[in-house]
């Protein structure tokens, strides 16, 4: 008999899959039903056509109420392990210092570092925890987490450990991605060289040998990495099997994106600088944009990256929030999506796609997370709203009714009022 263990009925859908709705904007679905057998969509479609063996058999069910069901979002880009935070830079800032000249004086990535290395396991937990909590309050079903605030091997493997045990504690996917080409550590100043031989030779085998990351980023910028160093420590995540991922072109154009390109990487993030060469060589490869407007707005970048090139040369754009406390302290999806619309130009259409099924794509899930659609995972959010395009128009406040993780309700709907 067809039966289900949970049904979404009365549902508004926004499938974000064109090709179960007959591309209506949003992939949207009226008066819809979701049945969910295990951790995986097995239907999905109108109220009227719901076969009656599912809504007979189902174990559990969630009334809508008419409310917008989304995927979960997905947040594919985030630092949201590391300790401390730096709100007097901000005031630094604010009195007219550089981000720049912060680093020079010692503050920056390094004071980060300093502060995550004394860190315990426990403290670098509960903070996180908070964050990731907040993060699953509105709507987030699946994050990235990168590493990159150690920089010596035994604070990287702690930072990814904590990350791990984040996704078995908290009701979301995690992916985590080893990030030690974020910055050069303090002891290696003068020692470039010697700073990447520790990071290939020594931390990338102990990573993956514990299985501690699922892919390998590195920070391709002038006051980082040149592409080929960057180069050298893909080469290393790829014979371990790590996927790629990069930070380029959002200080300075340095090629990142036709890096990003000829590496084969899942994503090239930020990209304010990338020339039009290099987006166009993302467009003959499989490699998400991914864009990150919570940097550009906390550091007045004046910049925005090339989204009409982007459009244009048909490369799919992911947005996330880029969490970290130097660049974006933004403990929100749908402000990073706000400020997408507004500082970048994208469509709320494109904002929500960019936060659903691109950025599924950019962790290796394309089809599986990310869309409404049947044989996906069962990760959806529900919204008190009045159409999808609100989700990026307010600023501050929490739409969020209720989220399905892995077919699992974490807050049911009818709890609240
Ligand atoms: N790009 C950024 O904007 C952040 N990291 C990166 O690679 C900065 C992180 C920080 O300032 O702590
Ligand atoms: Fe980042």
């Amino acid at each position: 008999m067809v039966s289900c263990d949970l049904l979404i009925e009365n549902a508004r859908l926004a499938t974000m899959d064109g090709s179960e709705s007959g591309n209506l904007p949003y992939g949207e679905i009226a008066n819809a039903a979701v049945a969910i057998s295990g951790d995986r969509i097995v239907w999905v479609g109108i109220m009227s056509e719901l076969p009656s063996g599912l809504r007979e058999g189902a174990g559990n069910s969630l009334d809508a109420r008419g409310r917008w069901v989304t995927p979960g979002l997905i947040d594919c880009h985030t630092h949201l392990v590391f300790a401390g935070n730096r709100a007097s830079e901000f005031e630094m800032r604010l009195r007219g210092a550089t981000y720049e000249e912060i680093a020079r004086g010692g503050g920056g990535i390094a004071s980060t570092v300093r502060a995550t290395r004394a860190a315990t396991d426990e403290e670098l937990f509960s903070e996180a925890s908070k964050r990731l909590s907040t993060l699953g309050s509105l709507g987030v079903t699946t994050v990235e987490v990168k590493s990159g605030y150690g920089l010596d091997t035994e604070t990287e493997l702690r930072m990814l450990r904590v990350a791990r045990r984040l996704g078995t504690e908290h009701p979301v996917t995690l992916r985590t991605t080893f990030l030690g080409a974020h910055a050069l550590a303090p002891e290696y100043a003068d020692d470039r060289s010697g700073y990447l031989d520790l990071v290939c030779d020594t931390m990338i085998p102990r990573v993956t040998d514990e299985g501690l990351a699922d892919g390998i980023d590195a920070f391709c910028e002038g006051i980082a990495f040149t592409p080929e160093e960057c180069e050298r420590v893909f080469a290393a995540g790829t014979r371990r099997g790590l996927s790629i991922r990069i930070h380029a072109d959002q200080l300075s154009d340095c090629g990142g994106a036709a890096l990003a390109a000829r590496v084969g990487a899942m994503s090239a993030d930020h990209l304010e600088y990338a020339s039009e060469a290099g987006i166009q060589a993302m467009a003959k490869s499989e490699t998400t944009a991914v864009l990150l407007p919570g940097a550009f707005y906390f550091l007045r970048e004046q910049k925005a990256p090339p989204v009409d090139a982007l459009r244009l040369h048909g490369v799919p754009i992911a947005i996330a929030t880029d969490l970290n406390p130097g660049s974006s302290p933004i403990n929100s999806p749908l402000t990073a999506m706000n400020m997408a619309c507004v500082l970048f130009g994208l469509s709320p259409e494109e904002a929500l796609c960019g936060m659903t099924r691109n950025a599924a794509k950019v962790l290796g899930m394309a089809g599986e997370r990310g869309v409404l659609r049947v044989g996906s995972y069962a990760d959806l959010a529900v919204w008190n709203i009045g159409h999808p395009s609100e989700l990026s128009y307010w600023v501050g406040g929490n739409p969020c009714e209720a989220v399905v993780q892995g077919g699992a309700v974490i807050n049911r709907i009818d709890q609240r009022h």
